[in-house]
């Protein structure tokens, strides 16, 4: 990280009055949870997007699918929260208009403190079944035991929906799928609003969750991205901070 270029990003944050803090899978990835484009642990090097991230992957393989999102859910709920993600809990306490818009599917947001994080990609803890309007499904907690727990790569059938019987689907965003009308029109409208929009850990090609950054820019935001890899939202952003979010993020907030 160079030296300026924090006390300049840090100073921004203090004089803004509206921020907007936009995160990726990187924020995550201090805390064990795979990303899904980066070159050795990317969650997509190992498994291909097309096969398991659409409707049609679940509706020709259910259980492939179910079991690879059965074995991301365990493995959040066994991560904590990083110092990445208690840094924008702390940037949200000082700053109480601040929003958080995440394109993640885990909870380490509010499991640091965020209290109403925007999840423009659903979540890997609110299923519901395959139905147009979808009931909401609970789900059993996982097995403790190593030899039942869900494995990478694993099928394990999807239950089934207790009120209309048919298959139970992860609650997430997938491709070719629209996102939540009141998750994206409150995010439009906080990113067209802000003074400093945080970008942190996206690769910033999935739309139209990228759009965010770039409307913020457009409305005259300052946008200060955080990630150790240059990204196409470089060219948006007044302030590059190159590095691990759970590094860079704590020395903004110091
Ligand atoms: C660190 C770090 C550390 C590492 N610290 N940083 C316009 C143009 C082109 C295409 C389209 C377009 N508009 C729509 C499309 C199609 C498509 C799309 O965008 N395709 C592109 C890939 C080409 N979009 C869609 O299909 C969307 N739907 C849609 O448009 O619907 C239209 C419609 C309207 C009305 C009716 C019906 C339809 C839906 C997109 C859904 C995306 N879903 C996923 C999967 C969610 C479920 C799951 O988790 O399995 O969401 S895809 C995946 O990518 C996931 C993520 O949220 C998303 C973004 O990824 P992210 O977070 O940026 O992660 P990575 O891995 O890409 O990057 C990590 C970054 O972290 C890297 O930069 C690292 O360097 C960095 N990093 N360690 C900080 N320690």
């Amino acid at each position: 990280m160079e030296g300026v270029l924090p006390h300049r990003a840090a100073q921004l944050l203090r004089d803004a009055r509206r921020v907007v803090v936009f995160t990726g899978a990187g924020i995550s990835a201090e805390s064990g949870v795979p990303t899904f484009r980066d070159d050795l642990s990317g969650l997509w090097a190992r498994f291909d997007a097309q096969r398991l991230a659409t409707a049609e992957a679940f509706h020709t393989d259910p259980d492939l699918v179910w079991g690879w999102y059965e074995w991301r859910r365990t493995r959040v709920l066994r991560a904590e929260p990083n110092s990445g993600h208690l840094a924008i809990a702390t940037i949200e306490a000082r700053a109480p208009s601040t929003t958080v818009i995440t394109q993640n599917v885990d909870d380490l947001h509010e499991r640091a403190g965020t209290r109403a994080a925007i999840h423009l990609h659903g979540s890997l803890f609110t299923p519901r079944c395959v139905a147009a309007a979808g009931h909401p499904a609970t789900l059993p907690d996982p097995p403790d035991g190593d030899v039942a727990r869900p494995h990478e790569g694993g099928r394990i059938p999807p239950p089934r929906c207790a009120s209309c019987g048919l298959l139970v689907r992860p609650g997430v965003v997938w491709f070719g799928e629209a996102l939540p009308e009141a998750a994206l029109t409150a995010a439009v409208e906080a990113a067209a609003a802000s003074d400093v929009l945080l970008t942190v850990g996206t690769s910033g090609v999935v739309y139209p969750a990228a759009e965010i950054p770039r409307i913020a820019a457009r409305s005259g935001a300052a946008v200060i991205q955080v990630n150790p890899e240059p990204t196409p939202l470089d060219r948006v952003s007044a302030v590059n901070l190159r590095g691990p979010a759970a590094q860079v993020l704590p020395a903004l907030v110091a």
